[in-house]
């Protein structure tokens, strides 16, 4: 099955799909072995992997660069950060070919005008596109697509630049009219109040996406009785790999030896199997005659 199809189908279930959000192809992998349904190719992640802020510097090709590694490492079908479009309609019309043939399931388009920025952090100046400009995007984007099965989450950043509640919900019923599949709606505040009386206030137009970094005592279960079909848990395993590597290289430094982290790290045995190098095993029985040298 064709994996637009298959988050269509997930989809589909009368249950919340959770998608675990990767910024490489290993990390993908994990949270397909894990048992999430769909993978989140976060713009944070992969921009804090190059050692930048995630305010609108990564460029189109190297978002769909890291998003196609991310792709061919897992079965399950990804679901495309694309920050603003990296421009205007226009931009968003070869996002979605450029994306679409590359093999991934959906795209992420958020309001805000460019620069973008993070919205898990507080203090700066968010500028959003118009209601009637970004809508226009959502529309382009939803008419270049050659399959229907591909998925376009329209998120509106409406509450995290502060604007209210009513011209979020404004928002999102003019991005599900333009042809949004789903209405993505971002929240700073460290609880779920904004986002439960969102769900209250929408009419259902089409299904909802939660982000709860911010807020993360909500259960799945509980945002998809409010009406959040989609879930992403978009950075916890990006940071759970900062803090065991930091605590790793500062006991090599502090005990001058790697014998005090190998039984905390993961064997080697695993990054075998996680990698597949059994397959290239069994192509050098296949393919590579004994005694044969490199092909230079
Ligand atoms: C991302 O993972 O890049 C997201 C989600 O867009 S958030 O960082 O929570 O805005
Ligand atoms: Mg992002």
């Amino acid at each position: 099955m064709k994996k637009t199809t298959q988050l269509r189908r997930l989809l589909e279930r009368p249950q919340a799909t959770l998608l675990c959000g990767a910024h490489d192809g290993i990390s993908a992998s994990l949270a397909e072995r894990a048992g999430f349904d769909g993978i989140w190719s976060s713009g944070f992640c992969i921009s804090a992997s190059m050692g930048i802020p995630d305010v609108g510097l990564v460029t189109m090709s190297e978002h769909l660069e890291a998003t196609s590694k991310i792709n061919k490492c897992t079965n399950l079908p990804v679901v495309a950060d694309v920050d603003n479009g990296y421009g205007d309609a226009i931009n968003v019309t070869r996002v979605v070919k450029e994306y679409e043939m590359a093999g991934i399931s959906g795209i992420c388009l958020e309001d805000y005008h460019h620069p973008k920025r993070c919205s898990l952090i507080k203090g700066f100046r968010r500028n959003l596109e118009s209601l009637e400009e970004f809508a226009c995007k959502v529309r382009a984007a939803k008419e270049t697509q050659n399959d229907p099965d591909f998925v376009v989450i329209a998120r509106t950043e409406a509450l995290v630049a502060e604007k209210g509640a009513t011209e979020a919900l404004e928002r999102a019923a003019a991005y599900a009219a333009a042809g949004a599949d789903l209405v993505l709606v971002q929240s700073k505040e460290t609880t779920p109040g904004q986002i439960k009386s969102f769900a209250i206030e929408w009419d259902g137009a089409v299904p909802l996406v939660a982000i709860p970094t911010m807020y993360p005592e909500i259960t799945v279960s509980e945002l998809y009785e409010l009406g959040y079909a989609m879930i992403i848990f978009a950075n916890q395993g990006f940071r759970a790999a900062v803090s065991a590597m930091g605590e790793v290289f500062r006991r090599m430094v502090e005990t001058q030896t790697i014998a005090s982290v190998e039984n905390d790290i993961c064997p080697l045995s695993e990054i075998f199997s996680l990698v597949g190098y059994e397959e290239i095993r069994r192509l050098e029985d296949r393919f590579v005659a004994p005694g044969q040298s490199g092909g230079f």
